[in-house]
């Protein structure tokens, strides 16, 4: 395929026109403008505004956190996830809250309000008070919760993978040579492009398919490993087809649309539940912002961010509820107030809350009765 027959497969998919150079959109863009189209989830009034206020929640919650970082209330390195949303909110609300288990990334916080992990324990996480999720001992690449089945986030890329694992193992051992029949649990790993070329990933992808785990292998493909470009780093791009290899179903699917991913996330549960072994899922996604904070994002080209950005899954959600009669754009900005009051709040509550004794420094390493 052309650079031409890309700009036209743009202007015929009936995006809107992309300003600056069509070089620079790339191969990334043309995967998702020629997907196979898949069947989406169909949503009732409820269920699609309960998406719209998780991916909601998800980005204010982050541009929130932009803004104290940059007033220096929050160290270390911090990931934000804006533009991804409809991974996140896609897989785990069309999962079992505090029954499914979640694996994820140091890009984290968004999964950790979609397993249902307070906002306020978030952001006061983020900020090292005691009141966090991780007691203020983790930061923003540890975000734990054992109530809300998250099993962490990782700084170490592909290191939730085999975690994630061992809960698919759990559930199938409980269920077959424990014999409890109740034990349905299904677990989503998520993790980056990048992360699909390290060995984790390869021995994980085996040993769920040798043992037909229920695992979800989620992988947020946004094109970039920090400055490397996913088609320069790999041998296929098109990661879903290395599921091939361990005799897997793999799936490609638009990552910029929740119902897109919903649709593809209830097929493999299902076929999890039921015993019938793991999915590879590849959502084609793209982060709005920087790898980090400390990012200045100047490496990616500007045109290639317009592409996605006008993909925004949030404004595309909004305009299938509108569009088929399940909310009103007032309804949506009452929601979106809501969310601004919560994220208000987390903010304040985190800010007031109290440091960790320093005497407690060691305190969390071990479990405690
Ligand atoms: C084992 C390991 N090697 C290298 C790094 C440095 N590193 C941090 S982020 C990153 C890129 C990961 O990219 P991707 O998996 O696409 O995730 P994204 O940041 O795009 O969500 C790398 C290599 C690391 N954190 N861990
Ligand atoms: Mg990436």
């Amino acid at each position: 395929m052309t650079q031409a027959d890309i700009s036209q497969g743009i202007a015929a998919s009936g995006a809107p026109a992309c300003s600056g150079d069509a070089n620079a959109v790339g191969l990334h863009a043309e995967r998702l403008l020629n997907l196979y189209p898949s069947t989406p989830a169909t949503v009732t009034r409820d269920e699609g505004l309960l998406l719209y206020r998780d991916m909601t929640l998800g980005r204010r919650f982050e541009d929130k956190c932009a803004e104290m970082y940059y007033r220096g209330k929050m160290f270390g390195f911090v990931h934000l996830y804006n533009g991804q949303e409809a991974v996140s909110t896609g897989v785990i609300k069309a999962m079992k809250a505090q029954h499914d288990w979640f694996c994820s990334t140091y890009r984290d916080h968004v999964h950790a309000l979609s397993c249902g992990v307070p906002a306020r324990e978030v952001m006061s996480e983020l900020f090292g008070k005691e009141t966090g999720c991780s007691k203020g001992r983790g930061g923003s690449m540890h975000l734990f919760s054992k109530e809300h089945h998250l099993l962490g986030g990782y700084a170490f890329i592909g290191e939730g993978i085999p975690v994630a694992l061992g809960a698919a193992f759990t559930s199938r051992y409980k269920r077959d040579a424990l014999g409890d029949a109740s034990s349905d649990a299904v677990t989503a790993a998520f993790f980056g492009d990048g992360t699909c070329n390290i060995g984790q990933f390869y021995e994980c992808l085996n040993m769920a398919a040798l043992w037909k785990l229920p695992i979800l292998f989620v992988v947020e493909n946004n094109k970039w490993a920090i400055g490397m470009d996913h088609n320069r780093a790999t041998s296929d791009p098109e990661i879903w087809r290395k599921a091939a290899a361990f005799g897997m179903h793999g799936e490609e699917v638009d990552g910029m649309d929740v119902l897109a991913v919903r649709g593809a996330a209830q097929r493999a549960i299902e076929r999890a539940r039921a015993g019938e072994g793991p999915t590879l899922l590849e959502c084609l996604t793209y982060r709005f912002r920087g790898h980090s904070l400390a990012d200045p994002d100047e490496l990616r080209a500007e045109a290639e961010k317009e592409f996605w950005a006008q993909r925004d899954p949030i404004k595309r959600l909004a305009a299938h509820l509108i569009e088929h009669n399940l909310a009103t754009a007032e309804e949506l900005k009452v929601i979106e107030k809501e969310i601004d009051a919560e994220v208000a709040d987390c903010v304040e509550f985190a800010l007031a809350a109290p440091e960790p004794k320093p005497e407690e420094l060691t305190r969390y390493i071990w479990a405690e009765d």
